[in-house]
């Protein structure tokens, strides 16, 4: 299948917007790491799993969570630092864009359905374990297979663009102030 063209809506149509808070836990450490696009994965809660499965765009805002940090172990063994968003400050702390995936990663070839967000926004310090809440505004596009790793990365790219011009609309951008 290839990328079908994204229609961004003149409203905010139902069952948009989905508002939910989830804490960021580690995922493959894929998304940085191998794709230079990192992703903060968030639980599948039931109203995600009512969306089809595929890339959506919405807002964001991280929340830091009072709690001791810790080392945690990803699936491979390798450590991940949990400070639970205490090093966000400042502008950090505001509302941004997001472009976000969830399903099944074909190009991965994931086992475990995901929800990852990918903020919109350069920070100094990772914050696994702090709270993201979000609204999905609206859908992009299906997940998609690829046979290469750069073509993945140019449609990500082309998302975080779309992300940018739909957010932009009057009826999103007031809904920002919302969150
Ligand atoms: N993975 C896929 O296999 N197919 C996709 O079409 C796809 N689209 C994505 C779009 C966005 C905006 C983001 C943030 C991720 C997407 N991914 C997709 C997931 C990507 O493979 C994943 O973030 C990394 O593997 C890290 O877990
Ligand atoms: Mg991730």
């Amino acid at each position: 299948m290839s990328r079908p063209d994204t229609v961004i809506p003149d409203d905010i149509l139902a069952p948009f917007p989905i508002v939910q808070t989830g804490t960021i836990a580690s995922g493959f450490g894929r998304g940085s790491a191998e794709l230079g696009i990192p992703t903060a994965n968030v639980p599948v809660t039931p109203e995600l799993n009512q969306l089809d499965t595929g890339i959506y765009y919405g807002w964001c805002r991280l929340l830091p969570r009072n709690e001791i940090c810790a080392d945690k172990q990803r699936a491979d063994g390798q450590k991940v630092h949990f400070n639970h968003g205490a090093k966000l400050a400042g502008d950090e702390l505001t509302v941004f864009p997001m472009a976000m995936s969830i399903g099944w990663n074909p190009f991965y070839d994931n086992t475990q359905k995901t929800a990852e967000v990918h903020i919109i926004h350069e920070f100094g310090d990772n914050f696994y374990g702090a709270d993201l809440r979000y609204a999905v505004m609206g859908h992009i596009r299906p997940e998609l297979n690829y046979t290469t790793k750069e073509a993945l990365i140019a449609d990500i790219n082309l998302d975080i663009e779309i992300t940018k011009q739909a957010l932009a609309k009057k009826h999103y951008k007031e809904f920002k102030e919302q969150l």
